[in-house]
């Protein structure tokens, strides 16, 4: 434990950790139930087009999810572009900026224009009345993000949409699992699309799916997703190789298997989080908006730079030398990022809440990776810096310790898997 500022890594002290603890590490599936699943893949000689693994996979996301429809894809992005080709949209969507930067990457690579809208600083979602003051006579649809799990304002973007003869859709990225009102995310608007990237709390390594109560969308999305082809000679569409693999399926039922006890453990871990940083000055952990608090796969917090003492860049910084390796998505914001930084065409309304979610919002590592007394070391280290905050302010601009290239930060040495508790 830190008693002297000397002692914090980044000024040469022994780091907190000795194998890193991430955001996103991946949970990994019970190695014997896997290979057993894989084993079976390879006795079956069928490793991919729309196997049985995928048409496991893709019944099993339909009954958690209570949608009709579950169309599964070799990545998020890959969701994004097919869903968003099935509406045949055109011209502009409507996103946030406060995403990944795939979200609007997405769209640009199949020439739609992202049109970034301001969030609502509850929720980090899209903010309706920013929707409604971005809408031209070339918007074709909304793209909302249930960023972090937490829902989007689904009635109200559904009422603009079907005002406005928008198409509604959803990048469901951080929200497997997540419901409001009691109804899951995945059944809302014309379709929404999830990623089950190895990071995310349910993966099949790389891979996505499109889960939508639409049978017309369904058959398109499942038509897009292997070039277009409608039988053994017929192309009715300009389709891609968007298709899920069979182990890759394999690894996504057998994560599945144990969804609700990796939910727990994030839920356990952001409770632990709670406790740990209460009443720590400028340090507010942001509570999920879904209902049961979500899948709590992200520990979002924001820091209060008047209040903390420092920034949110440096304590990232402080926490990072220490092996735990907080990041601060989605800073610098995709409008500040290419290609949309240098056409201002893209940013057509303010982004107020946006800008300083951008400079304040951090995440902590957390999932199955991270036990309770690592959560507690972070928080020690939190308030550490945050009664140290002037004397470490000047230690840092004395030493010039924030100016390390990203090349040299430790969390992108390969991650190793942590040493036993
Ligand atoms: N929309 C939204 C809102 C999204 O968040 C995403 C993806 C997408 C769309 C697109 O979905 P995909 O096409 O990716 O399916 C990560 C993920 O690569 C990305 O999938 C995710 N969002 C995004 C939020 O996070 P990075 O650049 O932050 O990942 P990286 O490589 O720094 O990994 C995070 C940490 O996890 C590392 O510190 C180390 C650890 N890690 C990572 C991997 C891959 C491991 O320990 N083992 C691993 O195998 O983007």
């Amino acid at each position: 434990m830190k008693q002297r500022v000397e002692q914090l890594a980044i000024f040469g002290g022994r780091p907190l950790f000795e194998t890193g603890r991430h955001v996103g590490q991946p949970n990994l599936p019970d190695t014997s139930h896997l290979l057993r699943r894989i084993q079976s893949v390879m006795d079956s000689g069928w490793l991919t087009n729309n196997g049985p693994q995928v048409r496991a996979f893709e019944s099993r996301v339909c009954d958690m999810l209570k949608v009709r429809h579950c169309i599964a894809v070799c990545n998020g992005t890959t969701a994004i572009q097919i869903m968003a080709r099935a509406c045949n949209l055109t011209g502009e969507v409507i996103v946030p900026s406060m995403t990944f930067i795939a979200t609007p990457h997405a769209l640009e690579w199949i020439g739609l224009k992202p049109i970034f809208a301001d969030v609502d600083p509850v929720t980090h979602t899209l903010d309706p009345d920013s929707v409604v003051a971005a809408i031209t006579a070339r918007t074709t649809a909304i793209l909302g993000v249930h960023v972090w799990g937490n829902p989007c304002h689904t009635d109200r973007l559904q009422a603009i949409a079907d005002t406005h003869r928008l198409r509604l859709l959803f990048d469901s990225s951080h929200a497997f699992g997540c419901r409001i009102n009691g109804r899951s995310l995945g059944t809302f608007g014309d379709a929404e699309a999830f990623s089950f990237h190895a990071t995310k709390i349910a993966h099949t390594l790389e891979g996505g799916v499109i889960t939508t109560n639409s049978d017309e969308l369904a058959d398109r999305c499942r038509r897009l997703r292997n070039f277009g082809i409608t039988g053994l000679t017929e192309i009715d569409d300009a389709g891609i190789n968007g298709k899920l693999s069979e182990v890759a399926a394999a690894v996504g039922l057998t994560i599945l298997d144990v969804f609700p006890s990796l939910v727990c453990q994030n839920a356990a871990n952001a409770e632990t989080y709670r406790t740990a940083l209460r009443d720590c000055r400028g340090i507010r952990l942001a509570a999920s908006t879904a209902d049961d608090g979500g899948n709590s796969q992200y520990a979002v917090a924001t820091v209060d730079e008047s209040e903390f003492g420092l920034s949110r860049n440096e304590l990232v910084a402080i926490l990072r030398a220490e092996g735990a390796f907080a990041r601060s998505y989605f800073s610098p914001g995709c409008h500040r990022a290419a290609p949309y930084r240098d056409d201002m065409s893209h940013c057509p309304v303010p982004l107020p809440v946006t800008e300083l979610l951008l400079q304040s919002v951090l995440q902590f590592p957390t999932g199955r990776a991270v036990d309770q007394q690592d959560i507690w070391k972070i928080a020690h280290v939190v308030r550490f810096t945050e009664r140290n905050s002037a004397e470490i302010r000047t230690r840092l601009t004395a030493s010039g310790a924030l100016q390390y290239s990203h090349a040299d930060d430790p969390a992108h040495q390969a991650p190793q898997r942590r040493e036993a508790a």
